[in-house]
């Protein structure tokens, strides 16, 4: 009898339906009334007490087998009957739209009023050498933008570093070419701020570059004036002197926001006036490190925080709210409501 019950084991896993009718057949010959294993089970009454054990483990193995065979023709015919009865006219599954960033968004309109006036948009590495984040733009070995606590070193000596701003990639540009050269940078920059509940190492910026024959500090006040203009509908600025190694003379910007609303008072501090970038006339030392001729051309530049032009956009009190994804946060923003 054993051997009987092998030799069905051996067919039911030779066994493939190749159409409904032979799967049926199949079932019916095994799980019937009058099946196999039904017959089995009746002979297996009248067997001997000492084969019992082992022919019974055989015949539950026979009928696990049969029963896995049916279970997978059952799902097989399910699946081709869900394709065949598929609607392609069916609407589809309703997305859920995301929202753009507000830095990603604040990004985008201030490059887009620097391309309108010609400038292309240059982009670097976020990890660079003591050259390009330092020396070229004529910061001095001691100087105290240098120092750890402002720096994300990676290695030291020679020295790798996180980029602390976007300059690095205007030297990179000037390195390759040559004036007249109109260029943004926009980027991620990196600072080692003290540890505190409100410090954030990871900043967004945009610096801006124009090195041609007689470019002048007028042309940089115009440009600004534009850009304000362009951004907040507001063109009133000041320019008040200021230091950055990189530039000579150096200013900073500020804009007249107005004094209108309690919020405006809050953010200005009841001046009316708002600090929005630095800029200045590009250093003669930084353009002769990148090999520009200083006699023959002068330039301008400009930096800006993303995170500051956003919140005074969007009227945002905390920087921290950015880095947060809170789509409570995140979905105000959004262009679809
Ligand atoms: C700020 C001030 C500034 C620059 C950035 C620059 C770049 C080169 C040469 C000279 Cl390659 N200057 N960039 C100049 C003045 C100010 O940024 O407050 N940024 C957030």
């Amino acid at each position: 009898m054993i051997e009987i019950i092998k030799e069905h084991i051996k067919e039911v896993e030779n066994f493939s339906a190749e159409s409904k009718e032979n799967s049926e057949s199949f079932r019916i010959k095994y799980l019937g009334k009058k099946g196999i294993l039904n017959e089995l089970f009746k002979k297996f009454k009248d067997i001997d007490a000492n084969e019992r054990k082992i022919i019974g483990k055989e015949i539950n193995i026979l009928k696990s087998k049969v029963k896995k065979k049916v279970l997978e023709f059952q799902s097989e015919k399910k699946e081709e009957e869900n394709k065949a009865n598929e609607d392609l006219y069916k609407p589809g599954f309703p997305i859920e739209f995301g929202s753009e960033h507000p830095l990603n968004i604040v990004r985008k309109n201030i490059i887009g009023i620097f391309e309108k006036i010609g400038y292309c948009i240059s982009e670097g590495p976020e990890i660079e050498d003591d050259w390009h984040n330092f020396t070229a733009l004529n910061l001095p070995k001691h100087h105290p933008a240098r120092d750890m606590q402002d720096t994300f070193f990676i290695k030291r000596d020679p020295d790798i570093l996180l980029r602390t701003h976007t300059s690095s990639v205007q030297i990179r540009y000037m390195e390759k070419n040559s004036p007249p050269i109109k260029t943004i940078s926009p980027g991620r920059v990196y600072r080692n701020e003290d540890i505190s509940a409100r410090s954030h190492c990871l900043f967004h910026q945009v610096e801006g570059l124009y090195i041609d024959r007689d470019v002048s500090f007028a042309n940089l006040k115009h440009t600004i004036e534009y850009f304000c203009k362009s951004m907040f509908g507001k063109s009133q600025i000041r320019l008040r002197p200021s230091y950055f190694p990189f530039t000579e003379p150096s200013a900073e910007v500020d804009i007249y926001w107005g004094l209108k609303s309690e919020t405006d008072y809050r953010i200005t501090k009841g001046t009316g006036w708002l600090e929005i970038m630095g800029c200045g006339m590009v250093d003669p030392n930084v353009l002769n490190n990148c090999n520009i001729d200083s006699e023959k051309y002068s330039g301008f530049a400009f930096g800006m925080g993303i995170e500051r032009i956003a919140m005074l956009m969007y009227q945002i009190s905390d920087i921290r709210y950015f880095f947060q994804n809170d789509l409570r946060f995140l979905k105000q923003f959004s262009k679809i409501n």
